[in-house]
């Protein structure tokens, strides 16, 4: 098994995944935009040229939330809750789809394309503050959600909740106000060792990570 891609909250996912099932793989810590992702052999494996990217034999996948479900259905592991039923798989992709839909791609993706990225993308002020605000609004429906519950599905640990906390330590560092009810469902989840080894693997170049990790 390898996993390619380091340094971004979307390549953090898998190898928590991965770390948490207590897995064996080879790791690649290529970034985005280090133009290691434009190299003749990794676009035959991946034309869409980005991390994260898995193999695992015949097994080639994109897309950090397809790489993380299928670690943790084909390699079941009692540390990670994996749905069965089809009203179980439907209820977990309610919120992972929410989560990477309004949290990841509409909202801090947004912000990183026309703030950091602006060079590419065009920089806005205001598309990022729009876009902040559209975070800051959904992560109010997700606090409130989750009143009384550890984890975002109610059965325990899961993929949803790596979506969750990934999402978070971006929002937080990002500047976007998260509330305080999340902030301590996030710090539960952060105490886990795999979460831990996962961020000294993915962000080892980060100079602050013991701020990000302490919550
Ligand atoms: N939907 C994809 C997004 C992957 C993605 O955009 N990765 C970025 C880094 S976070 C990347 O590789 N960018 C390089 C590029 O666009 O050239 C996922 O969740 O894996």
């Amino acid at each position: 098994m390898k996993i390619w891609g380091a340094g971004t909250g979307r390549t953090l996912r898998p190898i928590w995944v991965a770390e948490e099932l207590g897995l064996e793989y080879e790791f690649a810590p290529i970034g985005p935009r280090t133009g290691e992702t434009q190299s003749e052999s990794y676009t035959q494996m991946t034309r869409k040229q980005k991390v994260p990217f898995l193999v695992d034999g015949d097994v080639r996948l994109s897309e950090s939330v397809a790489i993380s479900r299928y670690l943790i259905a084909n390699y079941p592991h009692e540390a990670v809750w994996a749905p069965k039923t089809p009203i179980e798989v439907a209820k977990e992709d309610e919120w992972t789809c929410y989560i990477y839909g309004e949290l990841d791609e509409t909202s801090l993706y947004v912000m990183r394309r026309h703030g950091d990225l602006a060079a590419i993308y065009g920089g806005s002020a205001e598309i990022v503050q729009s876009a902040k605000a559209y975070a800051e609004r959904h992560l109010g429906i997700i606090a409130h959600y989750l009143e009384g519950q550890s984890h975002v599905m109610p059965q325990g640990f899961g993929l949803a909740d790596i979506l969750l906390v990934s999402c978070l330590d971006w929002a937080r560092f990002y500047g976007v106000c998260v509330p305080e009810s999340l902030l301590t469902y996030r710090n539960n989840i952060a105490a886990r060792p795999a979460y831990r080894k996962a961020m000294q693997i993915n962000f080892k170049e980060f100079e602050n990570l013991e701020q990000i990790m302490g919550g």
